[in-house]
C-alpha cells in the first residue's frame, strides 16, 4: 500500500467512525428474483425492489454520500449486492472472490470502478473465497467470518492484507450457525465501540471487549444495520431495536428492505462505502 494512505489514517482511536464520501451501488436487474437465497419468504417483486433501492440510494445521499450508480447487470442476478465484491478501506482495497460460482463474474465488473478510486488494489486468490458480507470493519480492527461463502484460505489471505495495511483482524467461524448467511447478517459495528449482535453471536469471545446490543429473537434481521456519517440506517419493522438505538441518542433512518430480505440481503449488502 501507499505509505501516505497509511500515514493519513494511523493514530486514530481504535473505535473511531469512518467518514464516507462516496458509495458504489448497482440497480437490481430484471432477473433479481433468480438470485441465490436460503430463506423462504416468497419471490421478490422487482418493481417494489426498485423503489426500495431508490429509497436506499436517497438515504445514502442524505448522509452526504455521492453515489456511483452502476447499471443493472442481467448476467448476475445477485449483482445489486455489491458489498460482497470488495473490501474498501482508507488504506487500500481488496477485490474478493465470492464463494458461490454464480457470483464470481461480479468482481470483474466492479474491479475497474474500484481501480478508478484506489491506488492500492489487491485480490483474493484461488483457492481462497471471500464474500465481503463476512467482513465487519470496527475502526482499526476487522472481524472476518468463515462461513459457507468465505473459506479459511480466503479469510487468512484477507487478514494478511489488512494487517499489511496496518489494521488488526480476527476470524470468527460461523459455519455452525444455520440462520445467517454472512457474519454481517448477524452483527454490525457502531461507532464508539458498540456491536449489534444476534443471540447466537452474543458470547463470541472476540466480542467481549465491546458493548453489545443483543437483538431479541423476533428482530434478528435488524442486525444488519449501517452506520453512515452520524446516522444509522436500519430495516423498518423492528421497534425494540429502533427504540434502543434512539435511547442511545442515535439518529435513525428506517428503510423497508422486504424484497432484499427475500434474497438474503440486508442494508450493508447494497453498497460499497468509502
Ligand atoms: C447471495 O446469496 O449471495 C445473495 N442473494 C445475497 C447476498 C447478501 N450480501 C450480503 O449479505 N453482503
Amino acid at each position: 500500500m501507499d505509505e501516505s494512505d497509511r500515514a493519513a489514517t494511523e493514530g486514530r482511536p481504535y473505535n473511531y467512525a469512518l467518514v464516507f464520501t462516496k458509495a458504489i451501488v448497482r440497480t437490481p436487474c430484471a432477473n433479481f428474483a433468480s438470485g441465490l437465497t436460503t430463506v423462504d419468504l416468497g419471490k421478490p417483486d422487482l418493481e417494489v425492489a426498485l423503489r426500495q433501492h431508490q429509497a436506499y440510494c436517497e438515504a445514502l445521499e442524505s448522509c452526504g454520500l455521492e453515489l456511483i450508480r452502476l447499471p443493472a447487470d442481467e448476467q448476475h442476478p445477485d449483482s445489486t449486492f455489491v458489498e460482497d465484491t470488495a473490501v474498501l478501506t482508507p488504506r487500500g482495497a481488496v477485490l474478493t472472490r465470492p464463494g458461490d460460482a454464480s457470483r464470481l463474474g461480479e468482481v470483474e465488473s466492479i474491479a475497474p470502478v474500484v481501480r478508478d478510486y484506489f491506488r492500492s488494489v489487491y485480490s483474493i486468490e484461488e483457492p481462497g473465497t471471500v464474500d465481503a458480507g463476512d467482513v465487519c470493519e470496527a475502526g482499526e480492527h476487522f472481524f472476518i467470518g468463515i462461513s459457507r461463502r468465505t473459506n479459511e484460505h480466503g479469510a487468512k489471505q484477507l487478514a494478511g492484507l489488512l494487517e499489511s495495511f496496518g489494521y488488526t483482524a480476527s476470524l470468527i467461524d460461523i459455519r455452525g450457525l444455520s440462520n445467517i448467511l454472512h457474519l454481517k447478517s448477524g452483527m454490525a459495528y457502531l461507532p464508539g465501540g458498540r456491536l449489534v449482535v444476534t443471540g447466537a453471536l452474543r458470547n463470541v469471545p472476540e466480542f467481549s471487549a465491546y458493548d453489545l446490543i443483543c437483538l431479541n429473537s423476533t428482530e434478528e434481521y435488524a442486525a444488519n444495520c449501517l452506520s453512515v456519517n452520524g446516522r444509522i440506517l436500519i430495516a423498518s419493522g423492528f421497534p425494540t431495536f429502533k427504540c434502543e438505538l434512539e435511547s442511545l441518542g442515535h439518529s435513525i433512518i428506517s428503510l423497508d428492505m422486504s424484497e432484499f430480505q427475500k434474497m438474503d440481503g440486508g442494508l450493508s449488502c447494497l453498497s460499497l462505502r468509502f
